[in-house]
């Protein structure tokens, strides 16, 4: 029975290597390559609707004249240019109705004169109000903040709305982030190649192109990304060294006007491994003087440095515990060094030491808990959304309302590292939605993730949340189209996790493929099933982990020989009988980490939904299922589905032909051919 079940899983994912793209002819669309995202701005086809927006947009008042003031008339010049066809001045005061004024209190006279400081001060430096008004006794659209970052957060939300055919008239906005650090984190190594990276090599080790540089910058300011970790957390430890931080500094000049701090993943073992110290010792006054040495350097160069993140005694990494001292020890020591200067930690909970308890979903929550109320105040435990490791469905991480001391910076997983790497098509929302708005009930209920990230539940100041970067030197950016949409939809979620999975899938097909009606919706259907079909041909029912190596490929029979916890046999546990991991009081005990009353409803099968069944629960193949079937039937049955289901994706995709651009249509379509399981295109 299990040799046939691991025949079904196998079948259903494609292996073999992606083709050359056909490319057809005879369309009268714009050859397009995806490399300007879904800030294409391609000129208006609907002429009621140019006209009318020409007439709200005749100029173009941005006062200032530091590099985001620059920033922002460029880019409310370049949009407005595409859009409407028009070259639209940029002038120094509104001489006509139409005016579109941007700026601040303090690089704008204009905007002081307005009166709004108190309510622009509410909205912090990020926050913007974006109104229609008159000014000078003539009707004008003005973008203000009491930051240059929040005035350009706020053109691009004036360009989005052309961008998606709203209405310029009586505009009343007022927009605030609701998590404060909005990351990326790039694992890129320093000889250019990227951990789980599937797009191409690194936008800047070693060497980088500034042009591009400052559009990846461009796209992350129309989403609100504020940070990036430009190395991997697998940190070689040169990245600190003088050469290294030098080149950062020069990375950092160019994200600086679009709001974007770099932050350094940190390597434990620096003091010694660049130092030439003896030890690495956290409560070594030598160490310590090390690291408040390298942060003076490092703020010398980099005067808005954003911080470290480190991922110690994790998957051998060095760490404070080589020296028998805690992850608190280990994060204060360079979180002292960082305070002077306004810096954070970020101190990773992806650790699953096998001594500490045989189900490695039980052992970060078993480390991190006892330390909650010792890390200083500006260290954050960085979290996976889920307790294994970015699978296509997981639990919540049972850390998430269990630290109540600590700010906890969600970390979720942008490249698809278990999700097929760059080839399916997967929107990632409804995913990071679920996980958003899982009822942790550690104030009791209505205690959602979302509000423990950003702080309200239990009345953090600091709240952050980091994304694992699926960007590279690929042209279209994420070697899969639709991986842009995961960029773009982690970046409209990190700055509200309250949007919908299909709002935003709304503004990012109008932005990136077009806005007839039928266009999006198809796509927009496509979007929504897509995460749910993966699952099913996947890891149906909760069954997961069940892959090779690479973590691409189906291999239920993978055992790895350095550690059981890399192995899929570790996890699915089946033999003859059964099939699950047990972790149910009387198994591993896992469930007992989440509060009541999951706990209860996880610990019985009869209760736990059919999504998590095999992930709480090892059941017999026979067992008999809420619809009726038996588990092996279910689970046949989900494989066949989802491999079925990801078949009518290209089905689906083939209605689109000559309604978007060949080029990306051949693209995609290939990648979806491949999803579905057949021969390559040639
Ligand atoms: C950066 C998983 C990945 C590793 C990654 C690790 C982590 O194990 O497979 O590539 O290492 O997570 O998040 O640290």
């Amino acid at each position: 029975m299990t040799r046939s079940w691991r025949s079904i899983v196998c079948r259903v994912a494609g292996v073999s290597a992606l083709l050359a793209i056909g490319l057809t002819s005879g369309v009268h669309l714009r050859a397009e390559t995806g490399s300007e995202l879904w800030l294409r701005y391609p000129p208006l086809t609907d002429a009621i609707q140019r006209t009318a927006y020409r007439r709200s947009v005749t100029a173009i008042v941005v006062q200032g004249r530091s590099p985001t003031s620059e920033a922002i008339a460029a880019e409310l010049g370049r949009g407005s240019r595409g859009l409407l066809a028009a070259d639209i001045p940029r002038v120094d005061r509104p001489r006509s109705d139409g005016a579109v004024i941007a700026g601040t209190p303090s690089t704008s006279p204009l905007i002081a004169a307005l009166g709004w400081t108190d309510a622009l001060a509410r909205l912090g430096d990020e926050g913007y109000l974006l109104r229609s008004t008159k000014v000078g006794g003539r009707a004008a659209t003005v973008i203000a903040s009491s930051g240059e970052t929040g005035a350009l957060y706020g053109a691009f939300h004036f360009l989005r709305l052309m961008q998606m055919g709203q209405p310029l008239a009586r505009l009343d906005l007022a927009e605030r982030p609701r998590l404060e650090r909005r990351l990326l984190n790039h694992w890129d190594n320093l000889d250019g190649s990227i951990e789980r990276g599937y797009a191409g090599r690194s936008l800047w080790w070693p060497e980088r192109d500034e042009g591009r540089l400052r559009d990846y910058a461009r796209a992350n300011a129309s989403i609100g990304i504020n940070g990036a970790v430009i190395n991997s957390v697998n940190a070689n430890p040169r990245s600190l060294s003088a050469p290294l931080l030098e080149q950062s500094a020069d990375i950092a000049r160019v994200l600086r006007p679009y709001g974007i701090r770099v932050y350094l993943a940190a390597n434990f073992a620096a003091p010694k491994m660049l130092g030439s110290l003896p030890t690495d010792d956290p409560l070594e006054a030598a160490v310590a003087a090390w690291w408040r040495a390298k942060a003076d350097e490092i703020y010398r160069l980099i005067p808005d440095f954003g911080g470290f993140v480190v991922k110690a005694n994790s998957e051998g990494q060095p760490g404070p515990q080589d020296y028998g001292r805690t992850h608190a020890d280990g994060a204060n020591v360079l979180a002292d060094a960082l305070a002077p200067h306004g810096g954070i930690v970020m101190w990773r909970a992806f650790v699953y030491d096998a001594n500490v308890d045989p189900d490695r979903v039980k052992r970060a929550y078993k480390e991190f808990v006892p330390l909650d109320g010792r890390f200083r105040d500006n260290v954050f435990a960085q979290v996976k959304n889920g307790p294994l490791d970015f699978q296509p469905r997981e639990p919540f991480h049972p850390l998430f309302g269990a630290m109540p001391k600590t700010p906890l910076m969600a970390e979720l997983q942008i490249t698809q590292e278990y999700l097929g790497q760059a080839n399916p098509l997967v929107y990632l929302a409804p995913m990071w939605k679920e996980f958003f708005d899982a009822d942790t009930y550690a104030r009791g209920p209505g205690s959602p993730v979302a509000r423990v990230i950003d702080g309200t539940l239990e009345g953090k100041r600091r709240s952050g949340i980091a994304g694992v970067a699926n960007t590279g030197r690929d042209v279209n950016w994420t070697g899969q189209d639709f991986g842009q949409a995961n960029w773009y939809a982690f970046g409209r979620l990190a700055w509200d996790p309250g949007l919908s999975a299909g709002a935003i899938a709304d503004e990012w097909i109008r932005m990136t493929w077009g806005r007839d009606p039928g266009l999006v919706a198809t796509i927009r259907s496509i979007m929504l099933d897509s995460r749910e079909i993966f699952v099913r041909y996947t890891m149906p029912l909760g069954l997961h982990h069940l892959i090779g190596g690479d973590h691409y490929a189906p291999m239920p029979e993978n055992r790895d020989p350095r550690r059981a916890d890399w192995s899929a046999t570790y996890y699915h546990r089946a033999d003859a009988l059964a099939v699950g991991y047990d972790r149910t009081r009387q198994g591993s005990g896992a469930l007992e980490q989440y509060r009541p009353p999951l706990r209860e409803v996880w610990n019985d099968p009869a209760t736990t939904p059919d999504d998590l069944l095999l992930w709480f629960h090892r059941l017999p193949w026979d067992y008999r299922m809420k619809s009726g079937r038996t588990l092996w039937d279910e689970l046949v049955l989900a494989y066949n589905r989802g491999a079925d289901e990801a078949k009518g994706l290209e089905a689906r995709w083939s209605s689109l032909q000559g309604k978007v651009d060949e080029e990306r249509y051949q693209a995609v379509r290939a990648r979806l051919h491949r999803q579905a399981g057949a021969p390559d295109l040639h």
